[in-house]
């Protein structure tokens, strides 16, 4: 390549550069601000919490970074695909979507990242979760939402889940679960029943 052809290579390569930088500067996206968490747990409505804080506790037991918002699929539709749109940039790297109902949140998620998205499905008052299941666990192939079980089971679950994920390169937090399961079993065998 003469010295007038890699100039000209440098010259397309760093303009290319530039768009992408000013693309990114843009207003059309926000700013994206890194976070120290590694889970994001995002529920449908306030009214979700009482079953996510057990979410929030397990994580807390493990020592997992975490943040916990309300993003509707629905109310919010903007704020949920900017949000799932920019979490691996954030640094997270799973997103726990529980909602109850309609369920879309989750899949809604996952649509808009490769994050591992795991889906809980809140207990309705209308069909006591199984609406809220069948939304969340009937993902079209190509757009994976691992989805637990309803209820508090299911956000217990999807923290652990989260934590296996997060110690398959942090040996800490596999040995962690490792007691976590050994402390588990020492409780069942030491149950005298009355
Ligand atoms: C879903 O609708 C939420 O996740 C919640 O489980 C359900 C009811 O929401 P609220 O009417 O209580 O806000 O979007």
């Amino acid at each position: 390549m003469t010295k007038k052809q890699t100039k000209s290579k440098q010259n397309k390569s760093s303009s290319r550069k530039s768009i992408n930088e000013n693309k990114f500067s843009e207003s059309s996206r926000p700013p994206v601000s890194a976070s120290s968490s590694l889970v994001a747990i995002i529920m449908g409505s306030q009214s979700d919490w009482d079953t996510m804080r057990n979410a929030s506790e397990t994580l807390n037991q493990f020592g997992v970074a975490h943040e916990c918002r309300v993003i509707s699929a629905h109310r919010s539709p903007s704020l949920a695909s900017e949000f799932a749109s920019s979490a691996e940039e954030r640094g997270f790297e799973v997103i726990i979507g529980a909602a109850g109902g309609a369920a879309h949140l989750a899949g809604v998620l996952a649509a808009h990242s490769t994050l591992p998205v795991l889906g809980v499905p809140m207990r309705s008052e209308a069909l006591n979760g199984l609406d809220s299941l069948l939304a969340t666990v009937q993902m079209p192939g190509g757009i994976p939402v691992a989805t637990l079980a309803i209820g508090k089971p299911g956000a217990v679950n999807a923290a652990l889940f989260a934590v296996a994920i997060l110690a398959n390169n942090r040996p800490d937090l596999r040995e962690k679960l490792h007691r976590f399961r050994e402390a588990q079993e020492a409780k069942i065998r030491a149950t005298v029943l009355q």
